[in-house]
Parts: structure tokens; C-alpha cells; sequence
């Protein structure tokens, strides 16, 4: 009997971009993954990722039931037996050493599970504890706080509208490697080209000539971590010089913002071309070009995010976006308007209520910086981490000095994982407990819908149906729920009963109905391309979460940063001589942050693992390409191999994060054979941004000899 061949729809939710992917299969046998040409968002687009979901699916080494580690190696356990043990392990922590005793840590992907992000606070409630962690803190907090501040809500961000934009200035970020960060546009690459079709220019300001900078028209040079520099003193430069644009954003702001540039007189153009390494005439030029465009948008993302001075910078570019009229209005940054809501459907954060016992660290919504973790697990006293339970993260590869939190690892009474693989992080844990793959779920994208360049909206049922003892996510935190929350009022065990009986559906539907479309979720069924909801509209003032309808510009919180950036910035110049170089990092379009190397398509060819240096500086060094060199820094020493070319600064040097497989225990055989060596072994934990706490894993300062 032949199988019929059929066609399933859905949005891969591997990165932010939210590509439509059409799965022909016969059966549970997929044949072709390719992009969904009718999806009215990505319109065909798809990167070499998308395969990948299959090699994910049929992984052999994917965990599908829960393990446990013993002295005899990884043992498998039933359901029941897992959340059991899983649930006294954590009661008996607490019970010893009190309710903080637990630490937890979420990792990336539990953004892009729709089951996860509907009920995490099950998850929270029944931990009960004040140590919480995230990927945020090494990633994309300084948005969070810049429109929690000026918006009122942490995830009420606005995004550029490319698609209409005629001048994009984009910093810190390679969307053509990345596929676009808090910018979900599948297609990247064609719509900068459209940009450029229309006549208007896109400028790359990176201190890596990147995969975008080379599509770009015009690329500059920065010396990592002194963007702050030139951006203040643009934002002096639009105020002094007339260049304020009034828009109904504006009209908005409840401080008076050209008395800010009093504050700013050190800024001028000689100061930013010191600093930041670019020619006066450059900046003047990129400056001029900015402020007289028609519909001009400034982007900055991870390269500008998570470096010392990351939230003081994408302030002030959100500033200059408001100043030079930018803000809400067609072609700048715009607030998307997605069919739910989530910033309708949670509360507004909070900054630096609480501060970490051992750093003084300040939190966000709860939050604190990951960079603090390992010293909260290694250091005693009244409040330290006895036992950890990470969801959906890889902190041993993705956190600073990552070395010292796999130590600190050890150190624990009790660790609890959950997660697919037995990996840098989880081969510590005492339990593993993996949820469904992605194929094996219905998915919607609460997240990167609010983060779009077009509004949209599309579900994705379950391709493949899990079997009845797998779980989800979700089923996992409501079954720790159950087993752990203490005091649970009536109303709450309905709703979880009510979960646990129609998953994240029913939930999702309740969001959809109250949302600005009243779309159900039945209409969503019958369209599994998604549904077209139009370009991005000015949406202001109603989008503002402050009682006042007012944009809150906050400045004197940021500008009491100035003081450390004047500092900083001169320490960092004799710094360099002690150093050779400062390191930053970079992806590429085969990779997905730690977690995708298992997949032999996405590893194959040739080694991108590599240290990128400019040939001047390997010249004087006396290296040359394809050698073993020695990196080190402050917390650590890595060998690998040495890429030369002009497409980095000199005295800066690359090395892309997420590898580093050869630790002993990791399960991922595939991954093992192209271990590489892990950039976070060098980045340093205490080189941070003091204004939040995010991590600076760009521009840490290295020295390069041969190995
Ligand atoms: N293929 C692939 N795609 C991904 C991921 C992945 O791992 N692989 N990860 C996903 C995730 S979680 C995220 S957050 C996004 C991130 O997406 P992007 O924000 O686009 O991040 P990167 O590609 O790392 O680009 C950062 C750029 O900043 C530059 N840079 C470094 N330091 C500085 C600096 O001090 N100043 C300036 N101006 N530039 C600097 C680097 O050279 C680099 O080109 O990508 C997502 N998409
Ligand atoms: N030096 C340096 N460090 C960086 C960065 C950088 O540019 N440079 N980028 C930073 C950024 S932007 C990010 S977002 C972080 C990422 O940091 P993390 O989120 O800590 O790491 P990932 O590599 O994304 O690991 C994801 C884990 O989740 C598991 N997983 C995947 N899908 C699911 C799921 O649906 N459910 C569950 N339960 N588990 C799942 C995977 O097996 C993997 O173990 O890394 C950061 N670290
Ligand atoms: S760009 Fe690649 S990884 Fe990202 S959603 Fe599209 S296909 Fe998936
Ligand atoms: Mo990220």
C-alpha cells in the first residue's frame, strides 16, 4: 500500500523571523521542508535552518522520557517517578535552607513555545523563589528597560519599518547572519535591497565589515563598546543644531528634551571620532544623511545591547528616533499590533527594586543578572543556591565565564533540567526532564507577532501527535505546580484543571478574542498560511501603559551614567596596551545560539569556530591562517584556530558564540565531533553594564599569542 504524499503549514520557531514552511511528508515520514511561498509573511523565504527541525525530530540522541543520572550513568525514569522525585529534591532544598535556595534559569527558546510562555508563571508560583535568571540578561534587557521606562511597559518595543523605511542605520546587528532580532521580518535580505531599490541607503556601523555591512552602501568601522559616544553625541548634535523634528510621539514626552544638551556639551564629533575610531568627516557625513532623510529609522541590536554601555546606548538611540520624528511614524519605529496581546496581557516591570546578595546586582521584573549566578551558587551565607532548575537554556555556553558556572554547577545539593539534550549544562543535573520537539506542538508566536514588521497572525496545529506519555512543557511546569504550590486558592485549581484539559488553545483563544481583531482561534484554523493584518500604523497614544498617556523620558536615570561613560571610555584606551585586542562576537546563518550543532547539515563544511583577526595585527603578531592560537582574558584561556582578513578592525578580534562541545559527559555526538571551543570561556562576569547589570560579551579585552 502506497502512503498518500500530504503538505502540513507552519511557522518554524527557530529564530525570530517566524518563516511559513511547508512539510511534505508521507505519514510521520518527512520528505522536503521548503518555505511557504502563500505565507503572507515570509512569502517563501526560508534559511538553511528550517531542515533542521527534521534532524531535531529524529535526533537519536533527543531525551524522550526523563533521565536520571546515577553512579552507574543516565538511567531512565517514568513520568510519574521524575516529577516525584523532582518535586521532593526541591522541597527538601527549600524546606532545609529556605525558599531562595532554589535557583532558575530560562533560557531562549522558551520565548518561541507557546504552551511554555502561556503558563511559566505556574511554573514560578510553585518555586516559589526570588533567584531568577534568564538569557535576558545576556541578550536584550536594555530594550526591555528603555520602554518600560518610556512606555510603560518592558514589551511595548518598537520595531523599524523596514518595509518603508528609506534610510536604515543599523548598529550592533547582522540581520542577514541572524535573520533579525526584536525586528522579526522573514526575507531580511530583500528588504534592505528594497530599501536600496527605492533609492535609499542602509548604513552598517560595526566594528566587522558582517554579511550585512557587505550588502550595505556604506559600512563604518567602531571601536567595540564606544557607541555610546558617537550616539550622545549625535543626540547633542540634533539638539543644537535644529535638527528636533515635531511629531505626535513629541508631543508626548513629558520632559523638556533640548535642555538636555547641556549635559552633553563633551560630545562633540572630535570626541566621537577619537573614541569611537571613525574619521570626523565620516561621522558628519552619516550624521547629515540621517537627520535630512525622508523616513529614517536608527536600529541597534545585540553588538549594542550587550556591551558595558548597551542600555545608555539604545536610550539614546530611541531618542534619536523621537527627536528627528522617527518615533510612530511610517518608515521609523513603529509598535506592531498583534492579534493577542501580550503587553494588554501582562503586568508593567519593574527596575531595581531588589539587588543580588553577592554583587549588589540590580534586578528587572524580578530578574537578575545571569552574569551573578555562579558567585549566588558559590558563595555561603544566609539566601545562596543549593539547587538549580534550568528551563530550556545552556548557561555553561551562553554565560559569561561560563567555566565558573560549570564548576558552581557541581557544587549543588540538586540540579533539574528541562530540556531535550544531555549537554554542556544538563549532563550536571540529577534529572532531565524533555518535553515534546517543536513538530510535536501547536504553536502561535506570542512573542515575535508583537516584534514584527508586518502585522500577522498565524497558528500552527501539531504536525506529528506525541504519544500519551510524552509531555510538554507546559504539562511539565503544571505537573511541578500541582506537586509543589502550597495554598492554591480554588479559582487557580480550576484554571489549571482546565489547562491541563485544553492546553494552551483555549488560552490562546481567550487572548485572540480580547485582542484588537477579535479573531478566534477557529478563524486562524482556516487559514494555515496566517493571516495578512496589514503594514504596521501609528498607534500613539493609546499604546502607552503609563495612567498619564505620556512618553516618560526618565533622564536623569541614564544621564547619571555619563559620568562612568567619561570614565570607562579613557581606562578602556590604556587597557589596550596591557590587552592586544578587544573580542566581540558574531553568528552565522547555520547556527542557533548552542543548541543546533547535533544537526549534520547545519555543522558540515568547513570550521566556523574560528578567531577572525585583521592581517596587520597577525602580521605583527607573526600568525598566520589556519594556526592554533591561544586567546586569553581575565578569566580564562582557549585555543583555536586563527582566521585572518580585513573584514574585522584591527586590534579587534571574533569568535562566534555557542560552541565549545568537548566537555566531558555531553550526549551530543554530532556536536562533540565539531566541539569547537566556547567563546564565554573568555568573557568575564564582571565586565558588565553597572546601569542594569546585562552582560558585555562585546568588546572584553584578550590577548592573542601562538598556541
Ligand atoms: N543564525 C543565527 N541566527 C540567530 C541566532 C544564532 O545564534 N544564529 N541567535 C538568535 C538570537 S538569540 C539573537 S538575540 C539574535 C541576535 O541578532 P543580531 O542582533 O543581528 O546579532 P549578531 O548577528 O550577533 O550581530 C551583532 C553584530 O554586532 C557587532 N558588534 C559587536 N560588538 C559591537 C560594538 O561594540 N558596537 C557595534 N556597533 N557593533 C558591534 C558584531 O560584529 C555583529 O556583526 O540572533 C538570532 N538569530
Ligand atoms: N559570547 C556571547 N554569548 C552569548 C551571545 C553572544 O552573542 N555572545 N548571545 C546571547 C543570546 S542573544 C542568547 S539568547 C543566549 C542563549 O542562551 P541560552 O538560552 O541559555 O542557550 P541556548 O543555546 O539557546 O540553549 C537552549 C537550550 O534549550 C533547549 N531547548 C530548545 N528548545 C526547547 C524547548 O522547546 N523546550 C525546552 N524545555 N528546551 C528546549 C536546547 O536543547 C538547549 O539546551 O546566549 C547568549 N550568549
Ligand atoms: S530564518 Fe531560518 S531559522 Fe529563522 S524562522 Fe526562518 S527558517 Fe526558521
Ligand atoms: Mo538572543
Amino acid at each position: 500500500m502506497t502512503i498518500k504524499t500530504e503538505i502540513h503549514y507552519r511557522t518554524c520557531n527557530l529564530c525570530e523571523a517566524m518563516c511559513g514552511i511547508k512539510i511534505e511528508h508521507q505519514g510521520e515520514k518527512i520528505l522536503s521542508i521548503k518555505g511557504d511561498e502563500k505565507d503572507p509573511f515570509s512569502q517563501g523565504h526560508i534559511c538553511p535552518k528550517a531542515v533542521a527541525l527534521q534532524d531535531l525530530y529524529e535526533d537519536s540522541e533527543r531525551l524522550t522520557q526523563p533521565m536520571e543520572r546515577t553512579e552507574q550513568g543516565w538511567k531512565p525514569l517514568t513520568w510519574k517517578q521524575a516529577l516525584d522525585k523532582v518535586a521532593a529534591s526541591i522541597a527538601k532544598v527549600q524546606k532545609q535552607h529556605g525558599k531562595n535556595a532554589l535557583g532558575v534559569y530560562l533560557g531562549n527558546p522558551n520565548v518561541h513555545n507557546l504552551g511554555g510562555m502561556l503558563t511559566i508563571k505556574y511554573l514560578l508560583t510553585a518555586l516559589g523563589t526570588r533567584n531568577r535568571f534568564s538569557a535576558t540578561s545576556v541578550d536584550q534587557l536594555p530594550h526591555h528597560i528603555v520602554s518600560n521606562h518610556l512606555f510603560g511597559h518592558q514589551l511595548r518595543i518598537p520595531v523599524p519599518d523596514i518595509n518603508r523605511c528609506e534610510h536604515m542605520v543599523i548598529m550592533g546587528a547582522n540581520p542577514l547572519a541572524s535573520n533579525g532580532s526584536i525586528m522579526s521580518v522573514a526575507g531580511v535580505k530583500d528588504k534592505l535591497k528594497a530599501i536600496q531599490k527605492r533609492g535609499g541607503k542602509v548604513v552598517v556601523i560595526d566594528p566587522r565589515r558582517s554579511e550585512t555591512a557587505k550588502l550595505a552602501n556604506q559600512h563604518v568601522f567602531i571601536k567595540p563598546g564606544t557607541d555610546a559616544c558617537m550616539l550622545l553625541c549625535f543626540l547633542r548634535e540634533i539638539i543644537d543644531g535644529n535638527h528636533i523634528k515635531p511629531s505626535s510621539a513629541l508631543d508626548l514626552v513629558d520632559e523638556d528634551v533640548s535642555a538636555l544638551s547641556s549635559q552633553l556639551t563633551d560630545y562633540s564629533f572630535a570626541y566621537a571620532s577619537k573614541y569611537c575610531g571613525i574619521p570626523e568627516t565620516e561621522l558628519k557625513q552619516v550624521f547629515n544623511e540621517f537627520v535630512a532623510a525622508e523616513k529614517a529609522v536608527l536600529y541597534g541590536r545585540m553588538g549594542v545591547s550587550v556591551q558595558e554601555f548597551g542600555l545608555l546606548s539604545q536610550y539614546v538611540i530611541m531618542l534619536i528616533n523621537l527627536l528627528t520624528g522617527r518615533v510612530d511614524e511610517e518608515g521609523g519605529m513603529m509598535f506592531a499590533k498583534p492579534a493577542a496581546d501580550i503587553v494588554k496581557n501582562s503586568g508593567p516591570g519593574y527596575v531595581a527594586k531588589r539587588h543580588s546578595r553577592v554583587r549588589n546586582l540590580p534586578d528587572f521584573n524580578g530578574e537578575f543578572p545571569v552574569a551573578t549566578l555562579a558567585d549566588e551558587i558559590l558563595t555561603p551565607g544566609d539566601g545562596q543556591i543549593k539547587a538549580m532548575l534550568t528551563v530550556a537554556g545552556n548557561p555553561v555556553l551562553s554565560t559569561p565565564n561560563g567555566e565558573k558556572l560549570d564548576e558552581a554547577l557541581d557544587n549543588l545539593d540538586f540540579m533539574v533540567c528541562i530540556d531535550y539534550f544531555i549537554n554542556e549544562t544538563t549532563r550536571h543535573a540529577n534529572i532531565i526532564l524533555p518535553p515534546v520537539s517543536p513538530l510535536e506542538r501547536e504553536h502561535y508566536d506570542l512573542s515575535f507577532h508583537n516584534l514584527a514588521v508586518h502585522n500577522h497572525a498565524k497558528y500552527s496545529p501539531a504536525f506529528l501527535q506525541k504519544n500519551k506519555e510524552q509531555q510538554h512543557d507546559w504539562q511539565i511546569y503544571l505537573g511541578l505546580h500541582q506537586r509543589l504550590a502550597k495554598g492554591v486558592s480554588f479559582s487557580q485549581k480550576l484554571m489549571r484543571g482546565l489547562t491541563r484539559w485544553l492546553g494552551p488553545d483555549f488560552l490562546l483563544n481567550a487572548m485572540l478574542k480580547r485582542g484588537p481583531y477579535s479573531l478566534s482561534l477557529k478563524q486562524l484554523k482556516k487559514q494555515p498560511h496566517g493571516i495578512d493584518l496589514g503594514p504596521l500604523q501609528s498607534q500613539l497614544p493609546a499604546v502607552l501603559s503609563h495612567i498619564d498617556k505620556k512618553i516618560h523620558i526618565n533622564s536623569a536615570f541614564y544621564f547619571a551614567d555619563l559620568d562612568r561613560l567619561s570614565k570607562k571610555i579613557e581606562q578602556t584606551l590604556n587597557e589596550q596596551k596591557s590587552s592586544n585586542a578587544l573580542l566581540i562576537g558574531r553568528r552565522d546563518v547555520r547556527t542557533n545560539n548552542s543548541w543546533m550543532h547535533n544537526s549534520k547539515r547545519l555543522v558540515k563544511g568547513k570550521n566556523r569556530c574560528t578567531l577572525l583577526m585583521h592581517p596587520e595585527q597577525a602580521k605583527q603578531l607573526g600568525l598566520s591562517t589556519g594556526q592554533m592560537v591561544a586567546v586569553s582574558s581575565r578569566v580564562g584561556r582557549v585555543e583555536i584556530e586563527l582566521e585572518i582578513s580585513d573584514e574585522i578592525m584591527p586590534n579587534v578580534v571574533s569568535i562566534p558564540h555557542g560552541w565549545g562541545h568537548g566537555r566531558k559527559g555531553v550526549k551530543q555526538s554530532t556536536a562533540s565531533q565539531h566541539a569547537g571551543v566556547s567563546v564565554n570561556d573568555l568573557t568575564d562576569e564582571t565586565l558588565i553594564d553597572e546601569l542594569c547589570g546585562n552582560a558585555a560579551v562585546n568588546g572584553v579585552p584578550v590577548s592573542i599569542r601562538a598556541a
